[in-house]
């Protein structure tokens, strides 16, 4: 009897020990990137690091999670200060940019939990897809330096890898006048900078670009906001994701009428388009004529919904009366201060009834 007593406490100890020594805890780690692993130059991806403990026993203790996320020359992690997608209780121990190494300084992980670290790179330079990895490296279990592996850790699911592939930017380069910013002469007033704005002198206003399906009802698909330069110019950025093709090109200005592209033009990767070198470039020829062969979009629109109109006039009308100046969308003619100047342009689009026009 004594020794069958033994023999079960040799057999309670010895699975013990073998429940000890195998599959207390598992970390694995697994890295997904956003957008299908597609960024622009200059744009922003986040990169999803997700880590847990497949068990089945134990937590995985706090500090002892060190992994090192890898990625290659075409995109750099942002610094640390814009690393804002780490859980509680996590760390960053280093950035080179290249490479970011993170720590569950005071997060244990259960068991059957994980945790999701977002880390945001940015597009340096077109390059076709590049792989780039996870690894989970060992903590001591109190400082975060490097320590040892955790009991019961199958090494297959300690590393992932996946891919990004930085591309060039769709690049619209547009002519735009705006009516009653016209200077007389050529060009555009330095609008923000005459409103107060720290813009330099070549700036003249900001404007949204959206492309729009070409087929009815002509949704806005993209969107990006622009500076319109004094010129006339600007070159409007649209992220990788825009599928080249047939877009109809409205322009939204703060207190202009929204104004369509006349047809659906076809976008590539750097497409020009002019508005101001025809009054037709727009639908309906929905422009305003500065000079010869310069057109601009109609001001006065200032509610913008789409029509000028007295609703417009009572917006403005405070604002003559107050005598203000600075940044104001009532500024109708750029110059700083809101006065009868501004009125003058608003009234002759308002007589003729000036609406928004497209398919
Ligand atoms: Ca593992
Ligand atoms: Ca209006
Ligand atoms: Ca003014």
């Amino acid at each position: 009897m004594k020794n069958l007593k033994l023999i079960m406490l040799c057999c309670i100890g010895a699975l013990f020990i073998v429940g000890k020594s195998f599959g207390q805890a598992n970390p694995f780690i697994n890295v997904l990137p956003s957008n299908s692993g597609i960024v622009s130059v200059g744009a922003t991806i986040d990169i999803m690091v997700t880590i847990g403990n497949s068990g089945p026993i134990a937590t995985i203790p706090q500090a002892k999670l060190r992994p090192i996320i890898q990625v290659p020359p075409s995109v750099t992690f942002l610094p640390n200060a814009q690393q804002v997608g780490l859980p509680a209780g996590w760390t960053i121990l280093s950035n080179t940019g290249s490479q970011l190494r993170i720590c569950n300084s005071s997060d244990p992980i259960p068991v059957s939990t994980s945790r999701t670290i977002i880390l945001k790179a940015q597009g340096v330079t077109v390059t076709p897809p590049q792989t780039f990895s996870g690894n989970i490296n060992f903590g001591n279990g109190t400082t975060c330096g490097a320590g040892t592996s955790v009991a019961g850790d199958l090494t297959t699911d300690n590393s992932a890898t996946s891919t990004v592939q930085v591309v060039a930017p769709i690049t619209l380069n547009l002519n735009v006048f705006i009516e009653g910013y016209w200077d007389g002469a050529g060009a555009m007033l330095p609008v923000l900078a005459n409103q107060g704005q720290s813009n330099p002198t070549t700036d003249c206003d900001s404007i949204t670009v959206e492309l729009h399906d070409a087929n009815a009802p002509y949704a806005s698909l993209f969107s990006t906001i622009a500076v319109l330069h004094t010129d006339g110019t600007a070159s409007a950025v649209f992220p990788p994701n825009v599928t080249t093709g047939n877009y109809y090109i409205v322009i939204k200005h703060r207190n202009s009428v929204e104004t369509w592209s006349a047809n659906p033009v076809a976008i590539g990767t750097t497409t020009n388009y002019s508005f101001s070198s025809g009054a037709s470039n727009a639908f309906a020829s929905n422009q305003a004529q500065l000079a010869t062969n310069i057109y601009a979009l109609l001001s006065g629109d200032i509610n913008q919904d789409g029509a000028i109109d007295a609703f417009d006039y009572l917006i403005l009308d405070p604002d003559i009366i107050l005598g203000n100046s600075g940044y104001f969308n009532t500024d109708i003619n750029g110059d700083g201060v809101i006065d009868a100047f501004d009125y003058l342009i608003l009234d002759v689009n308002s007589i003729n009834g000036i609406t928004v026009q497209g398919p």
